[in-house]
């Protein structure tokens, strides 16, 4: 439960501090809310006071208010769930460069990850998921859909398909993949990732609690061993209001 007298404070001071140029109210109250972000005076679980109660608080009106909050959310800084509240955005930033594993990569920042098994099967892959791991039409593989998510918060929809070899029996794999083929020695070296923009399929959004039709990055990634074989190919629908990639590009 968030303490609002620290974000009301700092609001206040906000609100009276002119910088020396006169400033428009719901732009002060917006400098505001980005600074209590960042020094955690509001967490990404935590709602922001009722609009009614901010404007009260801080003696401005409620539009001010409304302003303020609307391009946040358009900025995708806050996120407004219907009947819930508006709550803070936490982006996920990863460096296109590494070939991390989502567990490993969300630890590193700090960042508690939990799952929800939507599936953990043997099957016989499709003639695409056959020309995707090198496999002859008819093998079998193993097949791992998850919902990830980020502190408590759905961020994606995982779908991995792997030689039935390397993971014989699925249900063994209890939270990381990639922990597991290191154990077995088959932890991938290089990957080729394919990064699109589209937008949520109805299904996908209900799964993952967002409208219907709203921006999702689609990431296609195909791993391989130090010999070249492919050890997973994977389709990965992100939020896009919760993820950044970023890349290091050098001279
Ligand atoms: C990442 C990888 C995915 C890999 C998974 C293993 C992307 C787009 N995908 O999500 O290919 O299977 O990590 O994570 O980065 P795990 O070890 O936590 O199961």
């Amino acid at each position: 439960m968030l303490n609002p007298a620290p974000l009301l404070d700092l609001l206040k001071t906000e609100i009276a501090d002119n910088y020396g140029i006169s400033i428009p109210l719901y732009k002060k109250i917006q400098r505001g809310l980005y600074k209590a972000i960042e020094n955690n005076l509001i967490g990404s679980d935590e709602a922001l006071p009722s609009e009614r109660d901010l404007a009260a608080s801080l003696g401005v009106s409620r539009i001010t208010i409304r302003r303020a909050i609307a391009v946040m959310a358009e900025n995708g800084a806050l996120l407004q769930r219907r009947g819930a509240g508006t709550f803070v955005n936490i982006r996920v930033v990863q460096p296109l460069s590494n070939l991390t594993s989502f567990t490993e990569d969300m630890a590193s920042r700090g960042i508690k990850t939990d799952l929800i098994w939507l599936d953990r099967s043997v099957g016989i892959a499709s003639p695409h998921e056959a020309e995707m791991l090198q496999l002859t039409a008819g093998s079998k593989i193993s097949r791992l859909y998850r919902m990830r998510r980020a502190d408590d918060r759905p961020l994606c929809l995982e779908y991995a398909c792997l030689p039935n070899k390397f993971v014989p029996e699925p249900k063994l794999i209890k939270k990381s993949l990639y922990k597991y083929l290191d154990g077995i020695g088959k932890k991938p070296i290089r990957a080729m990732q394919k990064i699109s923009a589209e937008l949520f399929t109805i299904e996908h959004a209900h799964l993952l609690g967002v409208e219907p039709h709203s921006a999702c990055l689609y990431i296609e990634r195909r791993s391989f061993l130090d010999d070249g074989t492919p050890v997973e190919f994977v389709c990965s629908h992100y939020r896009g209001d919760s993820y950044d990639f970023i890349v290091e590009l050098k001279l």
